[in-house]
């Protein structure tokens, strides 16, 4: 399903996110970003895809994130900082492809998120959360299409992997691996997690471990 990372990975990832993570940040325009520094890692996807969710089950903070079951919960860009010696910074985007929001409010988070993406020199990698049950949608393969033009690093990761059963899993990680092969940016490797579950998450920490020693 995915490629083993080795134990060493997986323990130091447990290590970094056992460490404090604090909000320091929110940005409601492309103009009011922080400035840049260390390494900036974003979760993107659609609304109520559990970008939000993710990080929390990262962190091992219930509410470190903001969270809700209604679509639209995360309105801007939440940057939380890690421990000071990890130079770590995770991003909750907004959610994209909301059809019941205002077309302001959608157009206006669409230019963030589009922006953010496409011009920001210290963002390392963008995790673009997809769901489990349904796949790559239209919506994100505008964002992978953002990301490959300009060339940021990105992974897709699957989300609420409890949702369905393992078969149905597997197939959709084919799927989302075929759509990936025409997309220079992207990782190949596609991961599933649950944050309810807690499935995936010791392997996402270990990739951001990883990701962090590259940059070094
Ligand atoms: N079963 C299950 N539900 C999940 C999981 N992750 C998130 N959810 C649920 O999905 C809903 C949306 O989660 P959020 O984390 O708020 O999603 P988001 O992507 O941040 O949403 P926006 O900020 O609105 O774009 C909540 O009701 C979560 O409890 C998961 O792994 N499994
Ligand atoms: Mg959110």
């Amino acid at each position: 399903m995915t490629t083993e990372p080795d134990a060493k990975l997986i323990e130091q990832g447990r290590k970094l996110f056992a460490g404090d993570f604090h909000f320091i940040w929110a940005s409601p325009s492309i103009e009011t970003l922080p400035p840049m520094a260390g390494v900036e890692i974003a979760f993107a996807g659609r609304s109520n895809v559990g970008k939000s969710s993710l990080i929390n089950a990262l962190t091992g903070r219930n509410a470190l994130a903001r969270t809700s079951s209604t679509p639209g919960r995360t309105q801007e860009l939440i940057f939380f900082d890690g421990p000071a010696q990890a130079g770590l910074r995770l991003v909750d985007m907004p959610g994209y492809g909301y059809a019941a929001a205002s077309k302001a409010k959608v157009a206006s988070w669409t230019t963030l998120i589009h922006k953010y993406l496409e011009g920001r020199s210290n963002l390392a990698r963008v995790y673009v959360l997809i769901d489990a049950r349904h796949g790559l949608k239209d919506v994100d393969l505008d964002v992978l299409k953002t990301l490959d033009r300009s060339a940021v690093s990105y992974q897709v990761v699957l989300t609420k992997a409890d949702q369905i059963k393992k078969s149905e899993l597997e197939g959709r990680i084919t799927d989302v691996r075929t759509s990936l092969a025409t997309h220079p940016a992207a990782f190949p490797e596609v991961l599933a997690t649950s944050s309810e579950k807690s499935e995936g998450i010791p392997e996402l920490r270990a990739a951001m471990v990883r990701l962090l020693e590259e940059r070094r």
